[in-house]
């Protein structure tokens, strides 16, 4: 009789993985780099997954929509969720600011304005959406152009009629392999998320991030009131649904975007948990969740809102109710702009502390704690990602369990 054991569920062993590598990363310091590659592997992987996942089932949902109409509808409804809740993100990183004031008594003196980073003018960003050349957007992985392709693609798919039929099949079937090869990519997970969390531990131990344990608190504590107010809340309102419920559905992406620091690598992952725990249909996934990889940050809007506040504090500046107005608009775009991968984030501060007139100094004071932050940042983005997607999904019938 062939006993059918019980299969420790997935979250679970990613869990063990992590506190393992917590506890490995601060005992043993400096020698768990020998584990570095494994971390490495674990993140190709994942981007490996990205272009043919997010291609396929996007030409796949939006073939199912029928009606473009739908698509436009879903786009309007998409957008207007992801800058509302960037917008509150960045209000809730400012009032932590005032709150917790991260940077007063720090009284460094010598600054300069800033010469950082200018905003990328908007019509230069909505120009570069279109791909002139596709199979170049789909080899170099640029995101907005790669959603836009698959969106005509996809249309004219379907205004094809039964020549279309063949490639939509095809896509089908790219799409649910990509599936079957993220669950494969899953299952190494435990190695990898312990071997990212022992190496970031290991280098970021408590004499690095001490100084900076006040600005570390205000951007965790700020992250973690956004997911319970903002998010808790939509959920509550929009879905029959309960927080624990989504919280506990999309736990595995959030840990996994926690440890790579990157919403683009943890994409398959968001598919997967939203779909197979929170039953998003891929119509709503394939759409929304690429789209909000690339330009919906709530975590990254929320970290520049308190940054701006802790270097204009450290640095002994005022800043007036206009300066911060302005930082409300800079850091929403800002957040559009930066790109899902490790460390984006504080780049495009640059671009917030210009805007402000702060010192880029403060930006360099930040750059050695970034990894700690950037962490909290961006499982708050994809945790966003997942929350608008099931909203979405709630308002046009599409979020399957009953939700
Ligand atoms: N690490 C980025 C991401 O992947 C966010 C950031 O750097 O702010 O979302």
């Amino acid at each position: 009789m062939t006993e059918t054991r019980k299969k420790v569920p997935l979250i679970w062993k990613i869990t063990v993985g992590f506190i393992l590598g917590v506890l490995a990363g601060a005992l043993l310091g400096p020698k768990v780099a020998v584990v570095e590659p494994i971390g490495k592997i674990f993140i190709t992987l994942l981007q490996m997954l990205i272009v043919p996942l997010v291609f396929s089932s996007l030409v796949v949902g939006v073939a199912s929509l029928g009606d473009p109409k739908a698509l436009g509808r879903i786009g309007v409804k998409t957008v207007l969720l992801y800058m509302v809740t960037t917008a509150l993100a960045i209000v809730i990183g400012l009032a932590m600011g005032h709150l917790i004031q991260p940077g007063a008594g720090m009284a460094i003196e010598g600054a300069i304005a800033a010469e950082g980073k200018s905003a990328p003018a908007l019509k230069d960003v909505v120009i570069g959406m279109f791909p002139s050349n596709p199979i170049q957007s789909l080899a170099q992985g640029h995101m907005l152009q790669i959603i836009v392709f698959a969106l005509f693609f996809g249309i004219a798919a379907v205004l094809a009629g039964e020549k279309g039929k063949p490639v939509l099949a095809v896509m089908d079937a790219i799409a649910e392999t990509m599936y079957k090869v993220t669950a494969l990519v899953m299952a190494f997970a435990p190695y990898g998320v312990f071997a990212l969390i022992a190496v970031t531990v290991s280098r970021y131990g408590l004499s690095v991030m001490a100084p900076f344990a006040k600005v570390i608190g205000a951007v965790y504590l700020g992250c973690l009131l956004h997911a319970v107010v903002v998010y808790s809340g939509l959920v509550s309102l929009m879905t029959r649904k309960t927080p624990v419920w989504f919280f506990r559905g999309i736990q595995e992406a959030s840990l996994t975007a926690f440890v790579t620091r990157s919403s683009s690598a943890t994409l398959p992952v968001t598919m997967r948990c939203s779909q197979d725990n929170l039953g998003v249909s891929e119509k709503i996934t394939s759409f929304v969740l690429p789209l909000g990889a690339t330009i919906n940050m709530d975590g990254t809007a929320l970290y520049q809102g308190v940054c701006a506040l802790f270097i204009a504090q450290a640095f002994g500046i005022d800043l007036s109710l206009g300066a911060q107005a302005g930082i409300i608009v800079t850091a929403t775009l800002a957040s559009v702009g930066t790109a899902g991968v490790p460390g984006a984030g504080l780049i495009m501060l640059t671009l917030v502390v210009t805007q402000a007139g702060l010192p880029m100094e403060g930006v360099a004071l930040l750059a050695g704690i970034d990894a700690v932050l950037d962490m909290a940042r961006t499982a708050l983005n994809i945790t966003g990602d997942a929350c608008v997607a099931t909203v979405v999904a709630r308002t046009e019938g599409e979020l399957n369990h009953g939700a």
